[in-house]
């Protein structure tokens, strides 16, 4: 398969600064190297977008901060990404903190759009992202950027790269899911999106859990996009992120979910988000990551 890696280094979506050298240490990790031991090509969408740095932004209003830099780099992102459908290639988008997901759907929105292709998206994080301005405790877009596909929050994210709803929230799950604020709860039961939080996947257990996430989906859409905020994973696996909080996914349990989705046959996309190396002087984040998209993308032990 042709996997065109779109890389968008920005960190002002969120609370912790760092995860603008996202890209750069999955790239030191070995992504390239794992996907074209499998097999796939592997080409980086140029030229890359370009990010100023937050010093030299206004932060504008502080329940959507950096909105007006955001929604300029989003747009960027978008445009990539559908171009990257329109070319037959799989999207692998690198973070950059989960604000950027606001490009990544919008780009699938509008290229599955125009495909009259249904399409649903698998929320694999610790976090909800599905705060609005009204409803945000932090006023950080990265904890936003699900409700902004799903139609729900700042217009001028709400409506980027076309005046449509991006997601149907019918087509939505999330997995790993820890932490929610009491508003977020509400917004995401009236919108309706399926939640797997940690609670359900210990008395599930992550092989009952992935068979339901792939059920929830093969019946549901044509295109599946995955995105991964490794904040999912437990910090003593992956320190490296904005928010790390204590029982999140094994080791194990994140391989297996991702050999699932991969055999899914209708995963079309994905995107590896909240990586910080700045709190990981081993890079281990970073590691995992990688392993995760290799999995994504058919490696298998046997
Ligand atoms: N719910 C909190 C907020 O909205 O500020 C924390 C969000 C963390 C978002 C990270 C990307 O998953
Ligand atoms: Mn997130
Ligand atoms: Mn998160
Ligand atoms: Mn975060």
């Amino acid at each position: 398969m042709n996997i065109r890696v779109i890389e968008l280094p920005l960190d002002f979506g969120a609370n912790r600064r760092g995860s603008d050298m996202g890209p750069s240490a999955m790239r030191l990790a070995g992504l390239k190297q794992v996907l074209t031991e499998l097999g796939h090509t592997c080409e980086e969408s140029f030229p890359g977008i370009s990010v100023p740095a937050q010093e030299f932004l206004e932060e504008g209003d502080p329940q959507v901060r950096f909105l007006k830099p955001i929604a300029e780099a989003c747009t960027a992102l978008a445009e990539r990404v559908e171009q990257a459908v329109d070319a037959g290639a799989f999207p692998l988008v690198l973070g950059g903190d989960h604000s950027i997901a606001i490009g990544t759907l919008s780009g699938l929105g509008a290229a599955y759009r125009k495909r009259n292709l249904r399409w649903g998206t698998l929320w694999i994080d610790a976090h909800g992202d599905f705060n609005t301005p009204e409803s945000t405790p932090s006023g950080n877009i990265h904890g936003m950027s699900l409700a902004i596909a799903c139609g729900y929050g700042h217009p001028d994210l709400v409506n980027l790269y076309g005046k449509f709803r991006k997601l149907d929230p019918a087509n939505v799950a999330l997995v790993g899911v820890r932490d929610l604020d009491p508003l977020e709860k509400v917004n995401m039961r009236e919108a309706g999106v399926t939640v797997f939080t940690m609670t359900e996947v210990d008395r599930l257990g992550i092989a009952e859990t992935a068979r339901q996430l792939v059920a929830f989906f093969t019946s549901r859409v044509d295109r599946l996009h995955v995105s991964v905020d490794m904040d999912v994973m437990d910090p003593m696996i992956a320190p490296g992120v904005g928010i790390p909080l204590p029982g999140g996914f094994s080791y194990r349990e994140v391989l297996l979910l991702a050999e699932e989705l991969a055999s899914s046959g209708i995963l079309a996309s994905a995107e590896l988000v909240e990586v910080n190396p700045v709190l990981d002087v081993r890079n281990q984040t970073a590691r995992m990551a990688v392993e995760i998209a290799g999995r994504l993308l058919g490696s298998r032990v046997y």
